[in-house]
């Protein structure tokens, strides 16, 4: 069988740095059995002929209705597919979807029938709001970083900006590098509607945004992008950790210090683009 990604070196490098990053969560030990997702829009690489490709698996709900998405396509990892799976093989563990006229509904056009990622509708959400600000952003990725996790489990963390006061506070490069910091959805039910919107929400002022007591969600331009925004934002909350084990809270940058960051490398209020 001919893959879609035959004679499209775009779309193969697109979808080999997701395989890149695949690698890097399971290494990491954020994707234990098949946890986390990725999406990455996928349009520019569309020719005629995969315009005309016809589904390969019947027409599914979204559940939300998604205006911006009409007629676009994203690769996204399947459901109950492991993460050091997909790193080997993407197109056996994932597929391409285009979404439907109604901009309600999806429909599998290659390479294999494999159903879409259960946090569809948050990644979709995300996806809706990136083509509608004229984002350049692509890629979405949900995993389960252990220490960010962790991290909220502890209510303080939970509050106003608590999480990214601390986490900033650990090295300058984390407020360099996530200079909007991190947004909090309150515990919901996994794949749902409710942890779509309030996840949407978050991340429209937020590089990444914590799911309490489940995982992160990140935009990025590409997935590599929105790996290292996740990253940034672990290794931090890491070394508060081991900072912890030595037996007291971190001290952490003074607020001068951090004004300083944000002053002298002129920091971003928004996305770049
Ligand atoms: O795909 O991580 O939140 C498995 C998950 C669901
Ligand atoms: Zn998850």
């Amino acid at each position: 069988m001919k893959s879609i990604l035959e004679g499209r070196p775009g779309l193969k490098a697109t979808i080999d740095q997701v395989a890149e990053v695949a690698g890097y969560l399971w290494q990491k030990g954020w994707a234990e059995r098949n946890g986390g997702n990725i999406t990455v829009n996928v349009t520019e690489y569309m020719d005629d002929e995969c315009k005309a490709l016809k589904a390969i698996a019947p027409v599914k709900q979204i559940g939300m209705t998604l205006p911006q998405l009409k007629g676009k396509y994203f690769y996204c990892k399947g459901t109950g597919k492991r993460m050091r799976d997909l790193a080997r093989d993407p197109m056996a563990n994932g597929s391409v979807i285009r979404i439907c006229d109604d901009c309600a509904s999806y429909e599998i056009i290659a390479d294999c029938p494999v159903a879409p990622t259960s946090e569809l509708p948050t990644h979709l959400a995300l996806q809706n709001y990136l083509l509608e600000t004229g984002s350049c952003y692509k890629a979405t990725l949900h995993t389960h970083p252990i220490e960010l996790v962790a991290m909220s489990h502890i209510q303080r963390f939970l509050k106003g900006d608590e999480m990214t006061r601390v986490l900033w506070s650990m090295i300058p490069e984390t407020l360099a590098f996530a200079p909007l910091g991190i947004g909090i959805v309150p515990y919901a039910l996994p794949s749902g509607i409710e942890l779509a919107e309030s996840t949407l929400e978050q991340i429209k002022t937020h590089d990444v945004v914590l799911w309490e007591k489940h995982g992160t969600v990140a935009v990025g331009q590409d997935i590599m992008d929105a790996f290292d925004q996740t990253d940034v934002l672990c290794k931090a909350a890491n070394i508060y950790m081991c900072a912890r084990n030595m037996g007291s809270e971190p001290d952490g940058m003074t607020d001068a210090a951090m004004k300083e960051v944000q002053d002298v490398f002129n920091l971003p209020k928004k996305r770049p683009c």
